[in-house]
């Protein structure tokens, strides 16, 4: 199992941004203080390649993990530090054994058996999701507080919540077991996405603070 800092997982999208701005805004998050980043486009191996090269030279300059999303082919090439693969993608055992043991597999799983599925063909953490619904273009369904926690108790390894989640809507996660949260748009959309990121850290580290003991 290769550990991985989940507290704030910034999936990018950058769909709504020009690559200047794309790039300044995925700067400015790891300087907010993420602590995982996951390259995420729909296109093709070049322009994909391309951009994770670039992201990555911000990601290694702050010493964040960077994962691709789907693509094995652009983690490996990019010297990515892991990928992250859903239910349509390459199995989680297929994508392990292309990786290899010493880098990272990140799963979706959005109910018990996928995630003992996923945690036993070697995956490193689940996404569990969504959340609350989303406006980020993703073929999703919902998941209840209640099944993430049900996760939890089923599989040893760490678990982040996605899907909708921002910085006034975080307390339903209080105590439901999972390691950190993963946004999208939260930051991505963001007008000042250093400081969104800074308070959705500070955030995530209360919800994972034992119940009952206050934010200090
Ligand atoms: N998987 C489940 S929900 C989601 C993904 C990739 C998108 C989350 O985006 P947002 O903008 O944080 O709701
Ligand atoms: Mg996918």
């Amino acid at each position: 199992m290769n550990p991985v800092d989940l507290t704030l997982y910034l999936v990018t999208d950058s769909s709504y941004h020009t690559e200047a701005s794309f790039l300044k805004t995925v700067e400015e998050a790891c300087q907010g203080g993420v602590t995982l980043v996951q390259l995420r486009e729909k296109s093709g191996g070049r322009d994909y390649l391309d951009l994770a090269l670039r992201v990555k030279e911000i990601t290694d300059h702050y010493r964040i993990p960077l994962i691709i999303d789907d693509r094995v082919d652009v983690a490996l090439a990019c010297g990515a530090a892991g990928v992250h693969v859903g239910q349509s993608d390459l199995p989680v055992a297929c994508a392990r054994k292309l990786m290899g043991p010493d880098k990272i597999v990140g799963a979706t799983a959005k109910t018990v058996s996928q995630a003992l599925d996923a945690y036993e063909q070697g995956a490193d953490y689940l996404g569990v999701g969504a959340i609350y619904p989303t406006t980020t273009k993703v073929v999703t369904i919902l998941t209840k507080v209640e099944t993430l926690n049900e996760i939890s108790r089923a599989v040893p390894i760490p678990l982040v919540a996605i899907g909708g989640l921002n910085a006034g809507n975080l307390g339903i996660l209080k105590g439901a077991g999972m390691s950190g949260i993963a946004v999208v748009s939260a930051i991505m959309k963001s007008e000042t996405p250093r400081e969104t990121a800074a308070e959705l850290k500070q955030l995530s580290l209360q919800l994972r603070a034992p119940l009952g003991e206050t934010a200090r």
